[in-house]
Order: C-alpha cells, then sequence, then structure tokens
C-alpha cells in the first residue's frame, strides 16, 4: 500500500531540508511505496528551500496552505492531494520517529487496522526533552479525554497517528488547529474503526521555535471534545 507522509511548515528554515532529506533517506531504504507532501505557510524562506527540493525527488509534492493558515487546515490541505492508501502527518521538526511510522504502515497493512495512535503516556514510549509543563498539560488532558470518551487511548491529542485513506475521507475534519488530531481520533473512535495505539519516541525540536502554545489551544481543544461527546451522547438517546 502507497504511503503518503503529510509534513506540515510553518518558518522551518533550519529544518525543512534536514526532514525532507532525513525522511526520503530513510523511506528509500525501506520497502514501501511512498510520497511526501509537504504544505507550508512559511515567510523565512522555507517555501524556497522546499521548492528546491522538489526538484530533488520526484515523488515530493509542494502546496501551500490556506488563509488563514493553521495546523489543521494545513493536514486538510496534505489530505486532499494525498494518492496513498496510508496517510500519516509527520512534524517538520523531525519530533516524530520514523521507525515508528514504519509501525504504522505495518498495522495498517499487514494487520488490518484501520488507524493507529502513537502514544507519549504509554510503558515503552520514549519522550526526550519535552518541558515540564507542556507536557504535564498534555498528559492530564489525555486523562481526561479518556474519562470522557471511555478510551483505551492514553494519547488522544498527538496528531502523529496513521490511517487508511478511506478512513480519513468518511472522518470530514473541520478544526482549523493543532485540534485536527484529536477531532480524527475521537471521531474515528466512535465511528468504530479498528484501531490500535503503540508507544512512540517523540524528540523535542532542537533548532528554531515552537508554534504551539498550549494554554492558548485548550479551549479550541475543550469545545471540540465536547461538541465531539454530546452529539455522540445525541446520537445514543
Ligand atoms: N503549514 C503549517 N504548518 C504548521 C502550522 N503551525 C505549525 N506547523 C508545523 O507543524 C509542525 C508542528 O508544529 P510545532 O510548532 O513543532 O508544534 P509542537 O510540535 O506542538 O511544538 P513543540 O513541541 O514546541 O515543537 C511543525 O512542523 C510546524 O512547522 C501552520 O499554521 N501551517
Ligand atoms: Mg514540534
Amino acid at each position: 500500500m502507497k504511503t503518503s507522509l503529510i509534513i506540515p511548515f510553518k518558518n522551518e528554515k533550519y529544518y525543512a531540508a534536514l526532514t525532507i532529506r532525513t525522511v526520503y533517506a530513510y523511506l528509500s531504504k525501506q520497502a514501501i511505496e511512498f510520497e511526501i507532501i509537504a504544505v507550508d505557510d512559511s515567510d523565512d524562506g522555507t517555501w524556497d528551500i522546499l521548492q528546491t527540493l522538489t526538484h530533488e525527488y520526484p515523488n515530493m509534492i509542494l502546496a501551500k496552505g490556506v488563509q488563514p493558515a493553521g495546523y489543521g487546515t494545513a493536514l486538510q490541505v496534505g489530505f486532499q492531494l494525498a494518492t496513498g492508501e496510508i496517510i500519516i502527518p509527520f512534524n517538520g521538526d523531525l519530533s516524530d520517529s520514523l521507525d515508528d511510522v514504519m509501525s504504522y504502515i505495518h498495522l495498517i497493512e499487514k494487520q488490518g487496522y484501520s488507524m493507529v495512535f502513537g502514544s507519549r503516556f504509554m510503558q515503552g514510549a520514549k519522550v526526550e526533552n519535552v518541558t515540564g509543563l507542556k507536557n504535564n498539560i498534555s498528559w492530564l488532558a489525555n486523562k481526561f479525554l479518556q474519562l470522557l470518551f471511555i478510551s483505551p487511548c492514553s494519547d488522544i491529542t498527538n496528531s502523529f497517528k496513521g490511517y487508511r485513506k478511506e478512513v480519513l475521507q468518511t472522518l470530514n475534519p473541520s478544526a482549523k488547529g493543532y485540534h485536527i488530531g484529536m477531532e480524527l481520533a475521537l471521531k474515528g473512535m466512535i465511528s468504530q474503526y479498528r484501531y490500535t495505539t503503540i508507544p512512540i519516541s517523540w524528540t523535542n525540536r532542537r533548532y528554531g521555535r515552537s508554534k504551539m502554545s498550549v494554554l492558548k489551544v485548550i479551549p479550541d481543544y475543550l469545545l471540540m471534545a465536547f461538541k465531539i461527546r454530546f452529539s455522540q451522547r445525541k446520537n445514543t438517546l
């Protein structure tokens, strides 16, 4: 099955070339068919770097995000362009692991899962250089979501997940920001798609600046979680 890696970039001039080259070098050595879809919302020269790379790598697609720019809208642009049967959002700052990408592909292709979720909070996960506050808020938010949705998944908010394309097409995400990962996971679980959660590795960025303020995004996460929970309740009454 062909895999589409969707990589969003916003002002990642230190990572753009490093990430694309690292991903290519790694995936080219695996026995898989793949494409990279880079979706860019930068104004720091990242776009020019990515454009140069498209001449080097034939199976790389480069697209601009749509305005107003957002992590969620960027992923949605990538989903529309993806031609693979497996779709995996992968962060442009190399925080996610390519070994985990291969585990996702294996679980979908060989074990028939519709979705695979990566968890930073289960036994076996390796999290490096994370800031205490962000990690604690994220852990707490995921505990809360687990209770609200009675879910065994310990990392619903993480966007690094793998999906069959046909699943994404039915989930119809609306989140414009970082909460798109949570929206897709919750809607997918409610729709009873077969999924599993595995421990993953996550390393904090070494260069550049984080675009995500965890405190600012909390209202988006809460609103979306309650909206999904209450529409689920209405449907089961
Ligand atoms: N196209 C696009 N990409 C974005 C946008 N916001 C963030 N990104 C990218 O999405 C990825 C994740 O964003 P980060 O800023 O690293 O967010 P984070 O991983 O939660 O934050 P850190 O843990 O501090 O790295 C990075 O590759 C960003 O460049 C956006 O509005 N548009
Ligand atoms: Mg990051």
